[in-house]
């Protein structure tokens, strides 16, 4: 006997966060993640009410994934609150199943999702971590390290984040300058540090033996080398390279993640609730991994402290056996929306326990990053605040 709860008001928050320093991927470089915030009010048939939020990881620019966010944005307020307002009223597993009748936009659908869930949660007084049966009390941290022109400065950078106590290191990579920079980074963090690369779709599938020459370096996986749609030619990479071959962006759903892997493309999984839909189809990414024992990972969208607390209560789940992405926001951002912004102590992160996703937003911040806002009530009426 689950709740189900009709949706109040509706509040699309637009924040402007700048960069501690630029992030330099294989497809650009980012100095100020311009986020969607989504705001719930939800009230019960007996009149009780509650609140929630979520975040979309969508990037300014179709550049990591065809998503971008003022496309997500439109997409929301044109058709997915239309059609979530319509279905009356609904839990949190309802959402995926209401906006399914809709193709793609997996972001912005995720968001949705996220805040009714944070608000049922929040009503309920269970934490994210507790809902999934999730055990762990704190959970790994690994940091992602942006591409750098020059080594010297990379080894400086790499070097500042093992200060800091980060037990997995993943370097960003693109053809040219690969080779030379791994060999670099293996030789500073010594063998026993885990390290693992992300090209972000940077390489052909002539690129096999070039690849093949980052095994000597012994390194936990590569991520996504090739296209999104390319899962046979990395099945053939995976035949070509003893480093495990670890997809991110060709993961887009559970039913796509088990034929990548009964195809031999995906020999570890990079979860991003994001990107497949929501923390709801992650875990089912999950369980399907642990039951075909495929490792996986939560990757990072540089999510502020709410995807952040989301993150790591998912990552709390056991299947979950390799270090994420889930840094402290200081590697990201000078001041998070949150009260309680996520640190790393001896290399970890304590997974939340308060009731919902496991965060307070911290208002004053908010609304100082705050450029634009909307409001949709239950009937659909939209207004600018
Ligand atoms: C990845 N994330 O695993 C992504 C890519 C990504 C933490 O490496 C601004 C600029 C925002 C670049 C968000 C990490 C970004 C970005 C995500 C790259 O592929
Ligand atoms: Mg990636």
């Amino acid at each position: 006997m689950t709740n189900r709860w009709s949706i109040e008001r509706v509040e699309l928050r637009r924040i402007a966060m700048p960069l501690v320093s630029p992030f330099r991927t294989s497809f650009g470089v980012e100095t100020e993640r311009d986020i969607l915030l989504v705001g719930v009010e939800l009230t019960e048939p007996a009149g009780s009410r509650t609140s929630g939020w979520g975040e979309c990881v969508a990037l300014g620019a179709p550049s990591y994934s065809a998503e971008y966010v003022d496309g997500a944005q439109h997409v929301i307020v044109h058709h997915l609150l239309p059609q979530l307002l319509a279905a009356g009223p609904i839990e949190a597993a309802d959402v995926g199943v209401v906006l399914a009748r809709l193709h793609g936009h997996p972001m912005a659908k995720a968001a949705l999702e996220m805040a009714v869930l944070d608000a049922q949660l929040r009503a309920a007084g269970q934490s994210f971590a507790s809902f999934l049966g999730a055990e762990r009390t704190r959970i790994p941290s690994g940091v992602s390290v942006g591409i750098h022109d020059s080594t010297d400065d990379l080894l400086a950078t790499v070097q500042g984040y093992v200060d800091d106590g980060y037990v997995r290191i993943k370097l960003k990579i693109e053809p040219g300058s690969d080779i030379e920079q791994v060999a670099a980074v293996r030789e500073l963090i010594g063998p026993a540090t885990p390290f693992q690369v992300d090209a972000n779709t940077a390489y052909r599938r002539t690129d096999g033996a070039h690849l093949a020459r980052l095994d000597e370096f012994d390194m936990l996986l590569i991520e996504q080398p090739l296209p999104e749609d390319d899962i046979i030619g990395h099945a053939r990479l995976a035949d070509e390279v003893e480093t495990p071959i670890c997809l991110d962006e060709s993961l887009v759903s559970a039913a796509g993640t088990a034929d990548a892997i009964e195809l031999g493309a995906c020999e570890i999984a990079n979860i991003k609730p994001g990107r497949v839909g929501g923390y709801l189809e992650a875990v089912r990414i999950h369980d399907l991994c642990m039951s075909k024992r495929v490792p996986v990972w939560c990757g990072g969208m540089l999510e502020t402290g709410i995807g952040r607390a989301a993150n790591a209560g998912l990552a709390a789940l056991p299947g979950f056996t390799l270090p994420g992405d889930i840094s402290a926001s200081t590697r990201f951002y000078a001041r998070d929306v949150v009260t309680e912004p996520i640190t790393v102590t001896d290399g970890h992160v304590t997974v939340p326990t308060s009731p919902g996703l496991g965060f307070e937003l911290d208002l004053d911040v908010l609304d100082a990053v705050t450029t634009s806002r909307i409001r949709i009530d239950g009937s659909g009426t939209v207004t600018g605040l």
